[in-house]
């Protein structure tokens, strides 16, 4: 898999437009400033396919890229405390018919910021994702902001927390740093052999 192959498809605002599943999907979920876009971005090596914001919040979509022969789905950050109500209802709508419509997924990867425990949001989502029975593998976020001491503890304490919703894994990265990029490359491409692709 080719992951310098990358370019922006398009942004979905409502349920209704979004493309028939014709190939495997990596979706990419998380809190809105967990580091999603940077994620995307520096697995493609690239400095803006995806738009990094320093401000969370802003319009939920989902956003399509092709990156060789698949797609990154990045689905809408939850968590945005200022969003209405009828933003709010709009993102469940968007999220649920996404995950209604059966789609070729090669893998889910929930973002969780290294620096704090998971929230309630994040516990929501991971419970949505253990009652639809989709599996998941987590990413951890921003580890270059952790003392080297702190990694094992942390990343065994969220192995232990995530694991009945479903997670078959964790990963450690930095975007900023590269740190656990190329492992994490590696293991998306192992999904998609696992899919007969
Ligand atoms: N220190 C550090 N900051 C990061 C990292 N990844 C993202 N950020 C910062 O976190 C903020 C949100 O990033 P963004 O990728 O837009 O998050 P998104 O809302 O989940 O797409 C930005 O200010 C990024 O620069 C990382 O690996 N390390
Ligand atoms: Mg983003």
């Amino acid at each position: 898999m080719n992951f310098n192959k990358a370019e922006f498809l398009a942004s979905y605002g409502l349920a209704s437009q979004l493309p028939d599943s014709d190939r495997p999907e990596f979706v990419f979920s998380g809190r809105s400033n967990v580091g999603k876009s940077s994620l995307i971005n520096k697995l493609c090596n690239r400095k803006n396919l995806a738009r990094v914001s320093a401000t969370p919040g802003k319009t939920a979509t989902i956003n399509y890229y092709q990156v060789d022969d698949v797609y990154f789905v990045d689905l809408p950050g939850y968590g945005y405390a200022k969003v209405s109500a009828a933003e709010r209802r709009r993102w469940d709508q968007l999220i649920n018919r996404y995950f209604e419509a059966r789609r070729s997924q090669a893998l889910l990867l929930q973002l969780l910021d290294s620096r704090h425990a998971p929230s309630a949001d994040d516990l929501q989502m991971m419970e949505y994702l253990r009652y639809h029975g989709i599996p998941f593998w987590v990413v951890l976020t921003k580890i270059d902001k952790l003392k080297k001491s702190q990694l094992a503890v942390l990343e065994k304490q969220f192995r232990e927390y995530c694991a009945p919703y479903g997670c078959e894994g964790i990963s450690p990265v930095s975007s900023e740093k590269g740190t656990g990029i190329p492992e994490l490359q590696a293991l998306m491409a192992s999904f998609l052999e696992k899919d007969g692709d």
